[in-house]
């Protein structure tokens, strides 16, 4: 890319609509773009009579055949280096959107010098100014795809810099770090060992939990932007595919009442209340010795190791014996130290309220002892009757969380009260606008490599490895968090990133 070259661009989205921007950067915008412009009085604009971020209403017109016919009535705006979203000169130019026009101007504008732009061109201009770093340019990208209040808050964020910020703080720390280990280096020949290990154990330490801290945001993060995990599960015929069509409100999974109806696990997002949830159905779980069946099921227990919410299905029409023997299954395949657990007892409509009723107590006492064997299974154990530790949730939340759902998924009331329980279920996963959440998978790969090397430098002063050893890892952390923003970046990166831009941004 050449920095002294001037693109131009559409900038809305392709096709008819009533108004369309397009977008000039670069060094000779304003000169090629007043060559075609004129004020509504027939008069030229002068170019060293621009007034920076005001638009100016008037029109485009070819300038070759003699009469210098108007292409359209235009609002022109300009922006000057460096307060412009590329740091540049810029203009744009806001056009009747008409295909014919938009192609007309860019015509235009080409046959005078510009270039087309290519995707993200734009933004990447912006990143080589300074406009923003990498960071901030990727959440650009997010924030034009996001579809839900979740989804944009993040981006927001992370385009205001809340990220970087956060990078900063850590690259600060790790530079201490490295400042402390270089005196040592300094003094090496005269064999002391200068920098204060204590000292330097204690800031390694807290830089491996930040960025521990960031990595595990990620998992909540790529669950937010990619729709948080629902895995609905059960034995064969409980209702299963039922309930996802009925949250979808569409006929998505077959439903029959043959046992083993889903093979194969279906994935489906759906928002509730400006959340996004990516809820999977998935094969009935029972004895079989057929080949594929098999393989569905193997599928399903993957699946509910991958959600960060189950809805385990019982049929209510079972006797209580047989619940509860689902049940059980269900549970022991659920870590409920780290997965919320929603038990469903569908097919209520054919159950009478006495049943339900007499149940009632029995579920509760069989709730809790699933649960509190489950924890232990997992490592945590409890402190008191409400109390244990590890996850610092309690068993309070839990007991409201496992409020199991008498349903019929064929009801859409009890359909509503489900989303709103699912809706609970999450609402720790509700973020507010400052929090910091890893989203990106390039980012949490830099931030997996950096705590490697941490880890490096905390193997090797264990092992009382020299300080030039050490520093030459800290190095490499620092390296990995500065990919992130792009402090250091190379060309292939930045290629990777930006071609994924729309073209115009
Ligand atoms: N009475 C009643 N029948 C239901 C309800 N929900 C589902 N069914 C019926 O139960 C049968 C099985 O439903 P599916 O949704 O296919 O069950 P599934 O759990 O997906 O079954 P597999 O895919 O085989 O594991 C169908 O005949 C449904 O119409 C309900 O709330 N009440
Ligand atoms: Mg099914």
């Amino acid at each position: 890319m050449s920095r002294n070259d001037t693109i131009c661009a559409v900038s809305t989205a392709s096709g008819v609509g009533a108004i369309a921007v397009i977008r000039l950067s670069g060094m000779e915008s304003h000169k090629i773009a007043l060559h075609i412009f004129r004020k509504k009085n027939g008069n030229p604009l002068d170019i060293n009579d621009i007034k920076a971020n005001k638009a100016y209403f008037g029109e485009i017109f070819d300038p070759i055949p003699d009469d210098k016919p108007m292409v359209d009535e235009v609002l022109i705006t300009f922006f000057k280096a460096p307060h412009s979203y590329t740091g540049e000169d810029s203009v744009e130019i806001s056009c009747h959107g008409s295909v014919f026009v938009q192609q007309k101007i860019m015509e235009l504008l080409c046959v005078r010098g510009c270039r087309l732009a290519e995707p993200g061109e734009f933004s990447k201009r912006a990143f080589i100014y300074d406009k923003m770093d990498l960071a901030q340019a990727e959440a650009v990208a997010d924030l034009i795809a996001s579809q839900n209040e979740a989804e944009h808050r993040i981006a927001v964020n992370q385009l205001k810099g809340g990220f970087s910020n956060e990078l900063r703080a850590l690259r600060a720390q790790l530079v201490d770090l490295t400042s402390l280990l270089e005196l040592e280096l300094d003094f090496s020949e005269e064999d002391v060992e200068f920098a204060d290990r204590t000292k330097l154990y204690d800031l390694l330490g807290k830089a491996m939990t930040h960025i521990g801290k960031l990595s595990d945001s990620f998992r909540l993060g790529n669950a937010i932007k990619n729709g948080i995990p629902v895995a609905i599960v059960g034995e064969t015929n409980t209702g299963k595919s039922t309930l996802l069509n009925a949250i979808l409100g569409e006929d998505r999974a077959i439903v029959s009442d043959i046992a083993g109806t889903t093979r194969d696990t279906i994935e489906e997002t759906f928002n509730i209340e400006g959340t996004l949830y990516r809820f999977i159905d998935t094969a009935g779980i029972r004895e079989t010795s057929e080949t594929i069946e098999k393989i569905g099921i193997e599928r399903t227990f993957k699946k509910i190791a991958e959600a960060d919410i189950v809805i385990g299905m019982v049929d209510g029409s079972k006797s209580m014996q047989a619940i509860v023997k689902a049940w059980k299954n269900i549970v022991s395949h659920v870590n409920i130290l780290t997965q919320k657990l929603l038990l469903v007892i569908n097919k209520s409509d054919l159950m009478d309220a006495a049943t339900m009723f007499s149940l009632n107590d029995d579920y509760i006492y069989l709730m809790k002892s699933t649960y509190e064997k489950n924890i232990e299974r997992n490592g945590g154990y409890m402190t008191d009757e409400y109390q244990y530790s590890i996850t610092g949730r309690d068993l309070h939340d839990m007991i409201n969380l496992m409020q199991f759902n008498y349903m019929s998924a064929k009801k859409a009331e009890d359909v509503e009260d489900l989303k709103k329980s699912i809706s609970y279920a999450t609402r720790t996963h509700k973020i507010d606008s400052n929090t910091v959440l890893v989203t990106n998978i390039r980012h949490f790969e830099a931030l997996t490599h950096a705590l490697e090397s941490l880890r490096q430098v905390k193997n090797g002063m264990d092992n009382k490895l020299s300080a030039d050893l050490l520093a030459q890892d800290l190095r490499q952390a620092l390296y990995h968090i500065g990919s992130i923003t792009g402090e250091v970046t190379n060309n292939e990166v930045l290629g990777n990133i930006f071609g994924r831009f729309c073209i115009g941004k």
